[in-house]
């Protein structure tokens, strides 16, 4: 996948505004996110593996906060021939586009149905396999709920949901302590002091990470039978839920 260097943040801004999936962002996203999230590619890979155990025939596959597609194309190459249907869905319309064109560029006889939409307001059906890689977490706290609820209802019995998230600790040593890990995470991937700080403050208003016993005792509450961290680095997790 093509992706330009993120140097959003790189120059002094006077007024730093709240973080926008803009045309700006979509064109660098690739590189933003994997010099930003430990883990990353890691976790697009596996998501695929798990497609590959959990995808059943002739169901359906919801990529929620789609971006650039990489989740559906590490889900759409692990589970050819099985008459399924991917639902990539992101509200920003320039990750939509350039998602257009990533998908374009690989040969699949998977259908992937690219929606730009809130992913508040999408119908759920007939789903073995739900992705949210990231995207939760910019929901407003008191959406969450509803809509691991909708997710539940309208999957398969045996389907898997995955969560990956940023967390908070409600522990404050443990908290500054994979703060701190992860800002040299950031550091050694070429971030400046100044560009972690701005993109900080324009992150501020927009991403509000919950623990992770907020998202295990979400997702039990709203019935989902098993439930586990599959991978961590530092602040930032990824969960599986089966239904
Ligand atoms: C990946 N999953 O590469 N409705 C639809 N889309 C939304 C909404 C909403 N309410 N809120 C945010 N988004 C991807 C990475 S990025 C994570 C996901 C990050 C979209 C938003 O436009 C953006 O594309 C995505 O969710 C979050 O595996 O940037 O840290």
């Amino acid at each position: 996948m093509n992706s330009q260097q993120d140097t959003i943040y790189a120059h002094v801004t006077d007024q730093i505004t709240d973080f926008q999936f803009d045309q700006r962002v979509a064109g660098v996203f690739n590189d933003m996110i994997r010099r930003s999230v430990p883990g990353y590619a890691q976790i697009i890979n596996t998501i695929g593996d798990f497609a590959n155990r959990f995808v059943t025939p002739q169901s359906n596959i919801y990529d929620l906060g789609s971006s650039l597609g990489s989740a559906t194309l590490s889900i759409r190459r692990q589970i050819e021939g099985r008459g399924c249907q991917i639902y990539a869905v992101d509200n920003s319309q320039s990750m939509i586009e350039r998602c257009t064109e990533n998908l374009a560029a690989y040969v699949s006889d998977i259908k992937v149905n690219l929606l730009c939409a809130d992913i508040r307001d999408i119908d759920i059906k007939n789903a073995s396999m739900v992705v949210l890689n990231f995207t939760l977490q910019f929901l407003p706290t008191h959406d969450r709920d509803a809509l691991i609820k909708r997710i539940y209802d309208g999957m398969l019995p045996g389907g898997i949901l995955v969560i990956s998230e940023k967390l908070f600790f409600e522990d404050n040593h443990i908290q500054q302590l994979l703060d701190e890990q992860h800002l040299d995470f950031k550091r050694s991937n070429g971030y400046s002091e100044l560009e972690i700080s701005q993109k900080r403050s324009a992150l501020e208003n927009v991403m509000r990470p919950d623990s992770l016993n907020v998202h295990q005792q979400r997702l039990t509450e709203n019935g989902f039978s098993h439930f586990s961290v599959w991978f961590q680095c530092f602040n930032f997790a990824s969960m599986v839920a089966i239904k």
